[in-house]
């Protein structure tokens, strides 16, 4: 008889056993971010057909357009907390300020990117939701404005012909693959370990003009064929930042959102709490690396809850080389 499938649920539960002093709630909070997968993975298959796709008709935050789905996605989420007292604080790339629940004393603070790629939204292509899991302390928005060292859980759950679910606890990367005939996400890659170089890079060259020398550098190096070197590399630009990330974690490669020194864009694009953190978390802890080009991503405190930051994150070779290309030393 072949073994088990073994579950998001059983995963965690026996992965529980190998943290002394655990109570369950964090198991429980995780198993969570499964059903919220599985509720959002329904409402985007079913977009189309139930006029749920297009614009919200309002911005975020950030001043960027909402999209139906955004909101959806976001609502789930927020309830997705809402019972068990186990979070006090949410936060989101949809609302401006934390969410707080109830009592305010669960021990848990999450935070979600809870649909990125919305360009893909339309269009059928790839969707995540990024989240992170830290302690909370007083219940503030400082308890969140930290390094993100200091993250317990992170991972994403990505949208593309299945619906996978990533996470770390900071013991290894596991990827499990949803089985929509049963409902359950079932364990498909324990300890998913990163290549060491890849063959393909990911970034919207069409803000090149804004990037500093040492970037377009980088690029132009990944272009210019050298056997030995492995290069030229090839292009693999989903606006997707989940999607990009996902492929190189199991290929190699690098993505990059780099900073418009030109000013086109006053502030670099992505965020560090609920998209740079996390996803650097669980690159880390697969063996690769994520840096801002002034150091590692998991470094960055920042200064507010929406903070941007320059990202450069996949294997270690390719962000060493930018790494070095970015401190002006080139190849
Ligand atoms: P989006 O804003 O469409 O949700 O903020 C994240 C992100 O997508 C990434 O997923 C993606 O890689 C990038 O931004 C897309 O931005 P550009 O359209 O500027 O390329």
């Amino acid at each position: 008889m072949s073994a088990p499938p073994v579950t998001l649920d059983r995963f965690i539960l026996e992965e529980q056993h190998t943290f002394p002093g655990a109570t369950g709630e964090l198991s429980l909070l995780l198993m969570r971010f499964g059903v919220a997968g599985k509720r959002i993975a329904s409402a985007l298959a079913r977009a189309g057909l139930t006029g749920q796709q297009g614009a919200a008709g309002r911005r975020n935050v950030q001043g960027e357009e909402q999209k139906k789905l955004d909101v959806v996605a976001n609502e789930i989420l927020l309830e997705t907390f809402d019972y068990g007292g186990l979070v006090t604080l949410a936060a989101s790339e949809e609302m401006e300020e934390p969410f707080v629940y109830g009592s305010g004393q669960g021990r848990y603070a999450v935070l979600f990117d809870p649909l990125d790629g919305s360009s893909n939204i339309d269009v059928n292509g790839t969707l995540g939701v990024i989240f992170s899991v830290r302690s909370r302390r007083d219940g503030t928005l400082q308890d969140l404005l930290r390094s993100g060292r200091e993250q317990i859980v992170a991972g994403y759950v990505l949208f593309g012909p299945a619906v996978l679910l990533v996470y770390s606890s900071g013991h290894g990367v596991h990827l499990f693959t949803l089985e929509p005939s049963i409902g359950e996400f079932l364990l498909t890659r324990r300890d998913v370990r990163m290549p060491e170089r890849g063959r393909g890079y990911a970034v919207n060259e069409g803000r090149a003009h804004g990037w500093a020398p040492e970037v377009r550098a980088f690029v132009e190096h990944l272009k210019q064929p050298d056997p030995a070197t492995g290069r030229p590399y090839s292009t693999r630009y989903s606006a997707s930042l989940v999607g990009d990330v996902h492929r190189f974690l199991l290929e190699g490669g690098i993505y990059l959102y780099p900073s418009d020194v030109q000013g086109g864009r006053p502030k670099p694009k992505l965020r560090v709490l609920y998209e740079c953190h996390p996803l650097a978390f669980v690159v880390e802890q697969a063996g690769g690396r994520a840096s801002s080009g002034g150091g590692p991503v998991l470094d960055v405190v920042p200064d507010s809850l929406h903070a941007r930051m320059p990202l450069a994150i996949g294997s270690r070779a390719e962000v060493d080389l930018f790494d070095r290309f970015a401190s002006g030393h080139g190849a």
